[in-house]
């Protein structure tokens, strides 16, 4: 048992039991935590996107006061982006979730947890495992990801749980699965400085990852950077070539430029004969796709393609590729991303300095999710379906063999589908905002209204799922918990807890131990006391498989070392020295996690997008991030005063001049856009950044959704955000 005066940060995840929530004072909720030297520094890694930039935060009297940038940290080398450094001020925001609120009433915890598990537990006794589910986030550490899957399938047995992931990273894991053999991003940021050619394929990191962008800054040897974008972005004005290419029209120029590499001599045959599968097949495939045909369908000139190729081939060896939501959310995401992966195969441009087909992730932790949140994937990038899967798992978390499901969730919508008619009928949505982020709002807010039980845990109590939910708990947030996040280039960093959480608020791990409790399933996860030891489970069960982290000598070693990229065996463990460690890119023996150990190639005919132009609607909306300052749906940058001097007051809708033209309206007029499901306004910004046909509208702003057309890639069942017809009106 703990007595106050000697609570520790580490402590508040030590040891829980009920009494906690009947006396929280007691064990120190509420009051300044006592063992943080005061005015001393402690490292952090920021909570916001994938880049995983490391932070000083400067503590007085135990409570962080300020933070700047880590000049030592091998990810931002000294810079952070707006979002970062305002990552403190965002936690004092007045409506933070303080309390559990129940039917719009603050309750106490005894009360919210009692019926918590009374009502799931109803649901699941009356109408079997499929009848709830949980939707999880990649922004929590992996710990606390990794305990509520755990958590909700071993323990209270459910069957189906998916993540935001779904929305951003799903196409990358089936791609790199299925042409890897793992889901396993091949780089390391160095790769940006180390490239002659970089070629960035629906991404703007510019305003969705500044600080990767200002490794490409630091690249001294003048590289030629090709941005492939609809949009002329922040990015694309950076860039030596831009392809505006026609929205969605990716996977045809993918294949032209292969067409053009096969032709030109830009193949690797020593590659692709020793390390690669089915290339043959590729290119028949690739064989009809001309200049001439991939011009008309791509909108792009053949001679401008011919360039382009010629710039792979005289950039080989040291091409690197880099994709994100433009090629994710599409309905052929994952055979556009195997695209990608196939133009590295064939010119060899992997496992060597400056090469790769590299997927950057988004949020803080994707990387976490898609390893270790137990939802599509079995804990450790496992298979539910596999019993030896299932035994080893088991062995490693103690938890019996026959709790653990022998199949994988429903993928997301499929999940929402089974909510609409009825036999899903509870969701808990942790750290995720569904109803202004999902496709086609309107449609899922009717979906969650339906629901028998709906849950949100959240930092923030305004949400706009949270203002639907039955049930609210009330989460800490960044800042206020520990654990690690994993990053693009595979690195697991360490974030401490440097503030308290207001109210009442826990720490999501401690709400799954509460949880645990008063299910009566706490026997069950006896090793899941504080989140180093979740994560030493988490190692043991990923002994043997491509992301092996069995070598790390737990969270101290992370803090110490500025993270470690995975794998990190047991064996790479003993040898392990900072400076040998501090980058690495995968395959450099060009050994693929296939059985064959070969890299498949991929591929399949290009199709329409499902929603066309039309006379009613003849313009494409694309979505995507606004600047650099603005965060999703805003819950947290929408706090700060900062930013807020960064972004546009209203909603701005970007339109091309002949569009403007030809419906008679000027910069700044109030319009309105309007799609098949539903209408917004919004500010004209007439602007060449956009072609005629093709508008842009930023994600931020909650009505967007209630535009998108559902349609989902059907191998990775991502939404395709990016592609809706509307018309603007005055
Ligand atoms: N400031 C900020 N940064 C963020 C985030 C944020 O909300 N705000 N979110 C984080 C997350 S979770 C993610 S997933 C990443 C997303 O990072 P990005 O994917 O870079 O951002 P998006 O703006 O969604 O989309 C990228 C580009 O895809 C283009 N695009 C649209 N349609 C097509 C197409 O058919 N083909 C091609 N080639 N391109 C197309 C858009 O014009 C856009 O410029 O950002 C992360 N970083
Ligand atoms: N039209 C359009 N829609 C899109 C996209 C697009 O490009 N276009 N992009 C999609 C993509 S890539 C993504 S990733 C999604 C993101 O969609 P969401 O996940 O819905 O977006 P967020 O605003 O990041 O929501 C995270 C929530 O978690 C809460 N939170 C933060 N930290 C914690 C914590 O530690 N604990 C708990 N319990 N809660 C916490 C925040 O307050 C917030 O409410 O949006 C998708 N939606
Ligand atoms: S680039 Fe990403 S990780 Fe770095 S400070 Fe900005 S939001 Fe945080
Ligand atoms: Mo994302």
């Amino acid at each position: 048992m703990i007595t106050p005066p000697a609570m520790t940060f580490r402590e508040w995840n030590g040891p829980l039991t009920a009494d906690l929530v009947r006396e929280p004072a007691k064990f120190g909720l509420g009051q300044v935590p006592s063992r943080l030297v005061p005015d001393a520094t402690t490292k952090a890694i920021c909570g916001f996107c994938s880049t995983g930039c490391g932070l000083k935060i400067h503590l007085k009297d135990g409570e962080a006061i300020n933070l700047t940038p880590d000049p030592d940290y091998p990810v931002n080398i000294g810079t952070a982006c707006p979002k970062g450094w305002e990552a403190l001020s965002v936690l004092d925001a007045p409506d933070r979730a303080k309390m559990p609120v129940l039917h719009g009433k603050e309750v106490d915890w005894d009360t919210a947890l009692r019926y918590f598990c009374d009502t799931m537990r109803g649901i699941l006794d009356k109408h079997g495992p499929e009848a709830a589910a949980f939707l999880s986030t990649g922004q929590i550490v992996f710990e606390e990801m990794a305990f509520l899957g755990a958590l909700a399938k071993f323990g209270m047995g459910m069957i189906h749980g998916d993540g935001n992931t779904r929305q951003c990273m799903a196409t990358a894991v089936t791609a790199y699965k299925e042409s890897f053999g793992f889901d396993a991003p091949p780089f390391t940021y160095g790769d940006f400085e180390e490239s002659d050619v970089l070629v960035f394929i629906g991404a703007n990191p510019c305003i969705a990852h500044p600080i990767m962008w200002q490794r490409v800054l630091r690249n001294q040897r003048n590289p030629e950077i090709i941005v492939v974008d609809p949009r002329f972005t922040e990015t694309a004005m950076a860039a030596t070539q831009h392809y505006a290419i026609k929205p969605k029209s990716d996977l045809t120029l993918l294949y032209g430029i292969a067409h053009l590499i096969i032709r030109d001599g830009g193949l690797d045959s020593a590659f692709i004969a020793d390390h690669t599968r089915r290339f043959d097949e590729f290119a028949v495939l690739v064989a009809d796709f001309t200049p001439e045909r991939v011009s008309a369908e791509t909108g792009i000139s053949a001679e401008r393609l011919v360039h382009f190729a010629k710039t792979i081939i005289e950039g080989t060896p040291r091409v690197s590729f880099w994709w994100t939501m433009g090629v994710n959310q599409s309905h052929q995401a994952t055979r556009t991303a195997q695209a990608i992966i196939n133009l590295a195969l064939m010119t060899g441009n992997i496992g060597k300095p400056g090469t790769g087909a590299n997927s950057i992730t988004g949020q803080c932790n994707a990387m976490g999710s898609r390893l270790f949140s137990n939802t599509t994937n079995l804990l450790g990038g496992h298979d539910f379906r596999n019993p030896a899967h299932r035994e080893k798992v088991a062995a490693a978390t103690g938890i019996p063999v026959e709790r653990i499901p022998d199949r994988p969730s429903l993928a997301y919508d499929q999940i929402i589908k089974a909510a609409d008619e009825g036999t899903v009928k509870a969701i808990w949505f942790v750290a995720t905002n569904p109803s202004h982020s999902w496709i086609d709002q309107n449609k899922m807010n009717r979906v969650l209204d339906k629901l028998e039980f709906l849950v949100v845990q959240d930092m923030y109590c305004t949400t706009e799922t949270a203002k639907r939910a039955h049930l609210v708990l009330p989460a800490a947030g960044w800042g206020e918990k520990e654990g690690c996040f994993i990053n693009s280039e595979r690195r697991i960093g360490y974030s401490p807890k440097v503030r308290r959480a207001p109210g009442q608020a826990l720490a999501d791990f401690h709400i799954f131990r509460l949880i645990a409790h008063y299910w009566g399933c706490e026997d069950l996860f006896r090793g899941w006391q504080t989140p180093e030891s979740a994560f030493r489970i988490l190692q043991r069960c990923s002994e043997n498989q491509p992301c092996d982290i069995t070598g790390i000598e737990g969270h101290e070693m992370l803090r110490k070392s500025g993270g470690v990229q995975w794998p990190l065996s047991r064996e790479q463990g003993s040898k392990f020295e900072v400076s040998s460690f501090k980058e690495r890119r995968l395959f450099e023996d060009g050994q693929f996690y296939t059985p064959d150990k070969r890299a498949q190639f991929v591929f399949d005919p290009p199709e329409a997008a499902p929603e066309q132009r039309s006379e009613e609607y003849p313009l494409i909306l694309m979505t995507g991030r606004g600047t650099s300052a603005q965060w999703h749906t805003e819950t947290r940058t929408g706090k700060s005063a900062v930013l807020a001097k960064m972004m546009p007051e209203e909603l701005m809708v970007d339109v091309n001049p002949v569009d403007a033209e030809r419906l008679g309206l000027c910069d700044g007029a109030s319009v309105r856009v309007v799609s098949k499901r539903a209408e917004l306004s919004a500010k004209l910004r007439v602007t060449t950044c956009v072609n005629p046909g093709e508008v842009f509208l930023p994600m931020h702003d909650n009505r967007v959704n209630q535009l998108t057309h559902a349609s989902f890639d059907p191998h990775s069942r991502q939404p395709s955000y990016k592609h809706s017809a509307v018309r603007i009106e005055a």
